[in-house]
This record gives C-alpha cells, structure tokens and sequence, in this order.
C-alpha cells in the first residue's frame, strides 16, 4: 500500500506512535508518506520506502495567524495525487482530520483515497471538547472512513461524548519496538546519574499541567527520604520550572535532573529502577509502555487509559490522582524489596512483549486498512 500519514513532529506519544507505524509498515514492504510542518522526531538516518513532504506555509501580511490547517490539506491533497496513495492516516483529530478532510473532498476526481482518523488523547479529552472546537471535531471524526481509538476508555468517552456510534471506533493501541526498548542495553547512562547504591526513578513527559509534574517530585522526595535515590526528569514545558521550584523547597534539587528533551529515551528507561506517571488524564501512556519494556516497574494515577496499559498489583502500582502519599507508599515498597521489584519487572517486561510488541500490532493496523479500503468499515 501506498499510505500517507500526518502527526505532530514534535515530541509527544502521537507523533512518537504515528512515525514508529511509518517505519514498521514500511519495514512490511509499504510505501509510507509522512506529511507535517517539520520532520518527525523520531524519524531519522535514511529508510528504505519512507518519504517526508513538509507543509509549506505561505507568510503574508494580512494573514495575522499562520493558516496551517489549509496548508495542510494542500500538502495532503498535493501528495495524495502525486504519490497515488492507497490511504491517508492521520494522528490526533485537531485539526488533522479536519485537513485531510479537506484534502479528500479536493481528490473526488482523482478517486480519493480514503481517511483514517486516530484518536489519541487530548484531542478528545481536552481540545476537542470546547465548544467552539466541539461540532468540527465530531464532524471530521465522522467524515473520516476509518476511526481508531488508543484505548478502550478512549473509546468510550469518544462514544459518550462525541456521540459517533460505537460500531464506528476500532481500538488498536499503542505499540513499542521491545527490542529497543529494553533493560541492559548499550549505551546507558547509569552510572552517569547514579552511583551504585543508589535508586534511578524517572519520569519522560512534556511536562503540561495534564502531567502534574509537582507530584513527580513529590513522591521523588518521599521516596529519597527512604533510601539513596535520584530523579531523572526527560522532557520539557512549562511546568518544568514549578517541579524544579517544588525539588528546592523540600531540598531534594540536588538529587533531581532535568535533561530537557531528548532523543534517545531508550538509553535512559533501560537503566531505571521506577519510572512515575501521575496524570490527572491519560488515553494510553506510551512513555508508561516503553518504560514496561525495558523492565521498569510503574507507579502512578489509574486515570483513563493507563490501568489497560499497566496490570496494577502486577508491572505496577496504581492509585488515585493526587494520592501523593499512597504513590510514595507503593514506590518504597516496591524498591525496598528486590525480590517484589523483580517480580514486578519482569510481569513489566512481558506486558509489553506478549500484549504490545511492535509485531503484535502492525498487522492489526494492516487489517484494519484492508477493511477501510475494502469498504467493510
Ligand atoms: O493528547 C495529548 O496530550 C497529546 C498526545 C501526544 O501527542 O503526546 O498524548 C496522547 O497520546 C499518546 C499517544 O497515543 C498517549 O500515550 C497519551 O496518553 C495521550 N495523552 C493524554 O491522554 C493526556
């Protein structure tokens, strides 16, 4: 298949998860057309079959706002033509569905390929339910021929909330390439961080309220007050300098990184000993995932689609949003005792092989295509 997919290039579980499909599908022998305002972060070196078409944008005086949504159909609709796509793919509705709409009602006459929408988190949860974003959220939801949801409970809020038919809404979640993500690899960076008696805890995000970041911390500084241990913080946004303001009140600034954002996540997870998620809202938790594959126990909120990402009691410990003393509680248990963390890393580890290993989910993907473009969906 010839397909086009447009996501956030930025860091971000979306962007993350629509450029590791590119590259699995075209790895499977399709032709994968990326279309976005700058190269996605996870997409580098050269790959066989994979193509990057950035969206140009037109500046000019009267525009007083920069019309990327526009920009895009046209890219869409320019690529979609010149490459003959089978398919086009979009990840997270705002305003992506809405473009590749456009695109599409553009491509009638040249047979139009059809649209499949993903939904990923926010775009449902959070933007798309304002009202003035509401009615063409659902509109473009419903005009795309295929919709797929990250999680169940993405699924059903979409059901709920957007009122599209759940028959309309497949849920293929998200996916990790367990053999990149996993413990022991070469290079990590333990030793650059911790020193051997010493517990590495850490968190990935981009740092946006959503992620309650303070928490982070704060169940860092309960843990630190338990044993020798450091917090590494990857990522970056604007609640970085609330966390770091919140590691110097409670004296712990010393033991927490920030590293901002960074490209190689894997070189970090596959030498941690507890990574913390404490999310007041989550569809999925891709950084949760790839923290499970590299054997690494998770504590945090069970809020939305995390506790179907994380078995609690099993590869982690889950409890209520903004139970910072139950988090802390669960996160000493589990580095206190080598024999439970051990346990509990490697049920992490066979999560995310057996349940959401790269091959696992592509061919669904795959089947899923075949259906859109079968007409079947
Ligand atoms: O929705 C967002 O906040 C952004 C989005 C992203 O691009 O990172 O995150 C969502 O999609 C990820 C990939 O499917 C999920 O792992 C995240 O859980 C989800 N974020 C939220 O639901 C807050």
């Amino acid at each position: 298949m010839k397909i086009g997919i447009t996501c956030y290039p930025t860091y971000g579980g979306s962007g993350a998860v629509a450029t590791e499909l590119g590259i699995g599908l075209a790895d499977r022998g399709h032709e994968v057309h990326f279309i976005s305002y700058a190269q996605p972060f996870r997409l580098s070196g050269f790959r066989e079959r994979v193509y990057f078409h950035e969206v140009e944008m037109e500046r000019y005086p009267l525009f007083e706002h920069p019309h990327y949504t526009l920009a895009l159909a046209a890219a869409i609709h320019d690529t979609a033509v010149r490459e003959s796509l089978d398919l086009i793919h979009v990840h997270y509705a705002i305003p992506h569905a809405t473009s590749a709409w456009i695109a599409r009602e553009m491509l009638e006459e040249n047979g139009g390929a059809p649209l499949v929408t993903t939904l990923h988190g926010t775009d449902i949860t959070l933007v798309g339910l304002h009202p003035s974003f509401h009615p063409i959220t659902r509109f473009s939801i419903m005009r795309s021929q295929g919709v797929t949801a990250v999680s169940d409970f993405l699924k059903e809020v979409t059901v709920r909330d957007f009122g599209v038919p759940e028959e309309r809404i497949e849920v293929i979640p998200n996916f990790v390439d367990t053999e990149l993500f996993r413990r022991g690899r070469d290079p990590c960076h333990r030793e650059v961080f911790a020193s051997a008696d010493e517990k590495i805890v850490m968190h990935v995000s981009n740092f946006r309220p959503v992620k309650r970041v303070v928490d982070v911390v704060e169940v860092f500084a309960g843990i630190r007050g338990e044993m020798p241990a450091k917090l590494v913080m990857a990522g970056d946004g604007p609640d970085r300098p609330r966390a770091a303001e919140r590691a110097r009140q409670l004296g712990v600034e010393r033991d927490v990184v920030f590293l901002g954002k960074h490209g190689a996540i894997e070189e970090l997870l596959s030498c941690a000993d507890l990574f913390l998620m404490t999310s007041d809202r989550e569809s999925f938790g891709l950084a949760a995932l790839e923290a499970l594959s590299c054997g690494v126990p998770v504590v945090g909120y069970g809020v939305g689609g995390l506790p179907e990402v994380v078995p609690d009691g099993e590869a982690g410990l889950l409890v209520g949003v903004g139970e910072v003393g139950e988090a802390t509680a669960a996160a000493n248990d589990l580095l206190g005792d080598v024999r439970l963390w051990e346990r509990f890393s490697g049920a992490a580890r066979a999560v995310a092989v057996e349940r959401f290993g790269r091959s696992c989910v592509l061919p669904r993907y795959e089947e899923y295509y075949q259906a859109v473009l079968g007409g079947s969906r």
